[in-house]
This record gives structure tokens, sequence and C-alpha cells, in this order.
């Protein structure tokens, strides 16, 4: 069964790749991290990964929605240099981001990242959109957030590859659950490939029907800048950490205030969003990063 979406090389242009994603409602980009930098991440979040129990902290609809046998670690800027320059600050999809969420934000910000390992049994994922943290903004029907999911490891059915309903971007809308769940087929990756996806496609964590073998993730979404994301992302960066990371880097982890209109030319104070007092801007020196 193919999985319905294209696949391109990592040289292809960010505008034919949004042409796809705006047709499929996601696409696969062969390598796009390189066997090294495959390697080199997976053994920066080795130590994490290693430590944590999966399985969520909160009640059970929570467990069943993000894996029993799951372990999603976040706060990746801190923990790994190659994320910082391999995945958050990744050409093609920073480029891919800004053709999509530009038209409706001054800026945009990364909403979250995270390992997402579903071990050996863990069920299938309830399909969803990722839109449906921001249901009400959904639907004004423009894109509010595009992610991508990056293989570090197995990623074919058997182990739980990402189920996806192609182009269910198109209904999103017309109704809650106006989808079926029989079309969902699983997009099977190579470790460094990514699968790149709309906010309102319609798609799910895959079952491990392994016993032995862990499908191994790393997601991360990039968010419309006047959303709130799904991770208190500027928590987890210490002034320390925020030292040691590039001004475009801050900028996406919400060490830099915020444009919320696409338009803001003549208002410009009025638009600023995520400011700070100014006795700390001047404490931070520049670290946090007034537009
Ligand atoms: O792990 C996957 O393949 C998808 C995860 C997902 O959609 C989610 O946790 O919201």
């Amino acid at each position: 069964m193919t999985d319905g979406l294209q696949r391109f090389s990592v040289d292809t242009s960010a505008e034919v790749l949004c042409t796809a994603i705006r047709a499929d409602g996601g696409i696969v980009i062969s390598g796009l991290l390189s066997a090294n930098e495959v390697h080199e991440l997976d053994a920066q979040l080795d130590p994490y990964v290693s430590q944590r129990q999966p399985g969520f902290h909160h009640d059970d609809s929570d467990t069943a929605f993000y894996g029993g046998n799951t372990k999603r670690i976040q706060g990746l800027a801190a923990k790994s240099a190659v994320f910082v320059q391999s995945v958050l600050l990744n050409e093609l999809l920073l480029g891919i981001a800004d053709s999509l969420l530009l038209p409706h934000c001054g800026n945009y910000w990364m909403s979250q990242a995270e390992t997402i390992f579903i071990g050996p049994g863990n069920r299938a994922q309830v399909l969803h959109r990722d839109d449906v943290n921001w249901s009400q903004a959904a639907s004004l029907g423009i894109d509010l957030q595009v992610s991508a999911l990056v293989a570090l490891g197995d990623y074919d059915a058997e182990v739980g590859a990402t189920m996806v309903i192609p182009r269910s971007h198109l209904t999103h809308g017309h109704g809650a659950e106006n989808f079926n769940t029989a079309d969902a087929r699983p997009v099977e990756l190579q470790p460094g490939d990514a699968l790149v996806y709309l906010g309102s496609l319609v798609h799910g964590g895959g079952a491990n029907r392994t016993t032995h073998r862990t499908r191994k993730a790393l997601y991360i979404g990039y968010l419309l800048g006047w959303l709130t994301p799904e991770e208190a992302v500027p928590q987890s960066i210490t002034e320390d950490v925020a030292r040691t990371l590039p001004a475009r880097a801050r900028e996406l982890l919400g060490w830099a205030n915020i444009h919320g209109n696409a338009a803001s030319e003549g208002v410009h104070a009025a638009v600023q969003l995520w400011q700070l007092d100014r006795d700390d801007l001047e404490r931070f020196n520049g670290l946090f990063i007034e537009r």
C-alpha cells in the first residue's frame, strides 16, 4: 500500500515542497538529516531517553493519547546542539514555514519539539489534527502550524510509523470527525527522512506491534506567533543556555518578542506581543531580542 504522499529529495526547493504540502497536506523529504546528524542527535538524546520512564504523567486519557510505552523528551534546545543546528534551524524546514506561515503572522515560533519513541506493544494513537489545540483559530481556514517528524531509527508500519489520511486537510472545518479511519496509511521512513505536514492533516502514531523494536521519531512544530505554543519552551532554557544559542534559535524559542500581525507597518508598538519589562531587557543586554 502506498502512503499517498509525494516524496522529494532534500535538494528540492521550498516552493515546490509547499505546492505539494498544500495539495496533499504532507510530504516526505528523503535524507533531510544525514546519517551522521542522525547518529549524533540520537547519541545526544540517549542519556535522557534512557533515564525516562515511558508514559505520561497526567491521567489515563493523556496516557492513551501520548502513549503508555512512549518516551517523549522535551526541552531539546537545552539538551542537544545538533537539534538546534540541524532541526530547529534547518534551512529547508524554515523555508517551508516561511512560505506557509508568514502570510498569516509577523513571526512564527516553535510550538514544541520532542522525541516520540514508541516502545513495543504501544497502542495506536487516536487519529487527530494537531490544529485541534487552536480549534477556534483553525475555523479561520488558514494554516496555523507546520510540523516535521524526523526518523531517528526504525520507522516501518510494524513498529509504529505515523498513520496519515492524505488530503484530509482539505475537509478541515467541515465537522470534527469528518474522516474515515480506514483511509489512514502508514508513512514508512528511513533514518534521516522527514514527514512534513500541516496541523490540519489527520494523522496519529501507529501501533508498535513488535516485541523488541522502538519507533524513533523527533518531532518539531512551527506555529503562528499569535498562538500559544504547546511547550512552555522559554522555561526550559535558562539564561546560560540562551547565551549559547544563535540569535535565530532564540527568536524561535521565545527569547524575542513577536509581531503577531503580518501587516504591522504604521502600528508597530500596538502589535508587539511577548514583551519584556525594560529593566529585564537591560539585564539581558541583547539576549532577549527586540525586533
Ligand atoms: O508519533 C507520531 O507518529 C505522531 C504523534 C502525534 O501526532 C502526536 O503526538 O500528536
